[in-house]
């Protein structure tokens, strides 16, 4: 079955179906650009100072391009944009996303991924990812696929074939317990006693490492396994409660104390497929669902995956 015929036995509305098919037709031709496009510097700098490959800007071009042709999308939002952009007053609902993430890895030829989050209209500011309506999140590897949550409907996965997107597993699970790990900011360990004992807990315990450097086919291994965890924690030792004050203690630009990712553009939408599979994803402190969006660039530690392996996790940073 394909995409467009699933969501509609999903019970998907109109309109969302709408802004979803159009975010799958940007997805095809990003992959299309991954698949055959330069990965060279386009020489400017994105608002977080790091150097925008060229396929980032394309990729989020077709993303707004695809979003401006859709009159129910209100706001959009991007990671390679300092600004939401307003491109219809008073649509329904409003879309961020971030167009390539992992681009650093597209010369080695590593998996990436595009992420997207489909809220209600109006701002980001001060909404919650427990609002959103839907989430979606392609892989580019040796195949694209790509998962598709809608609140309450269960989360999806689809292969890109010459047909389109074509169902290939229903109602994904996320188990329990499973021995996979993703340690993202492995550095932190130098400053993070905390972060160190765990990851020998992993080790004592044979647990089995896959890890990428790209969010996305390290979330995609949890999804597609059904168990596991992924972390990023930040780089202080300061009690992950003490991290919702801001500015943090010991926070600097080359080692910031919530690690890198952003809550909008990365941890949300991708806390939103984990726990849609009966997953958990935490700060640290709380669901990343409950989290409030107080900046666009807002940055988290990111906990997820299965629910005990999660809650394990979390022990060795809250004892200590
Ligand atoms: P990006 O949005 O600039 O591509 O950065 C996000 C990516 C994630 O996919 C990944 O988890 C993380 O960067 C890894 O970064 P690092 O290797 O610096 O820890
Ligand atoms: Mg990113």
């Amino acid at each position: 079955m394909q995409l467009d015929e699933h969501l509609k036995t999903l019970g998907v509305s109109d309109s969302l179906y709408e802004v979803m098919l159009a975010c799958a037709d940007g997805i095809f031709h990003i992959r299309e650009l991954v698949h055959v496009g330069t990965s060279g510097y386009a020489g400017t700098q994105n608002v977080f100072g790091e150097d925008q490959l060229k396929l980032d800007v394309a990729s989020n071009d077709i993303l707004m391009k695809q979003l401006s042709g859709v009159k129910s999308v209100d706001f959009a939002a991007s990671e390679e944009e300092e600004i939401e952009r307003r491109l219809h007053i008073d649509g329904e609902f409003s879309v961020a996303f971030d167009p390539l993430d992992g681009s650093s890895l597209v010369d080695v030829n590593f998996a990436v991924g595009t992420i997207i989050g489909i809220y209600p209209g109006g701002s980001f500011i001060g909404k919650k990812p427990s609002q959103m309506y839907s989430a979606m999140v392609a892989v580019y590897g040796p195949r694209t696929t790509l998962f598709i949550t809608v609140k309450g409907k269960g989360v999806h996965q689809y292969v890109l074939t010459d047909g389109g997107f074509e169902l290939q597993k229903e109602s994904i699970q996320v188990a329990e317990e499973g021995k996979y790990f993703a340690p993202g900011n492995l550095r932190a360990c130098a400053k993070n006693p905390q972060y160190k004992a765990l990851v020998d807990y992993w080790l004592d315990n044979q647990y089995t490492l896959r890890y990428s450097g790209g969010m996305v086919p390290d979330i995609n291994h949890i999804l597609v396994k059904g168990k596991g965890i992924f972390t990023y924690p930040g780089y202080v030792d300061v009690p992950l409660g003490d991290l919702a004050s801001s500015p943090a203690r010991g926070d600097s630009a080359d080692s910031p104390a919530r690690g890198k990712l952003r809550l909008l553009y990365e941890c949300g939408p991708m806390g939103f497929l984990i726990i849609e599979a009966g997953g958990v994803a935490s700060d640290g402190v709380i669901s990343i669902m409950n989290k409030p969006l107080e900046q666009l660039d807002q940055r988290t530690p990111f906990f997820a995956g299965s629910k005990k392996e999660v809650e394990k996790a979390l022990e060795f940073f809250i004892m200590r």
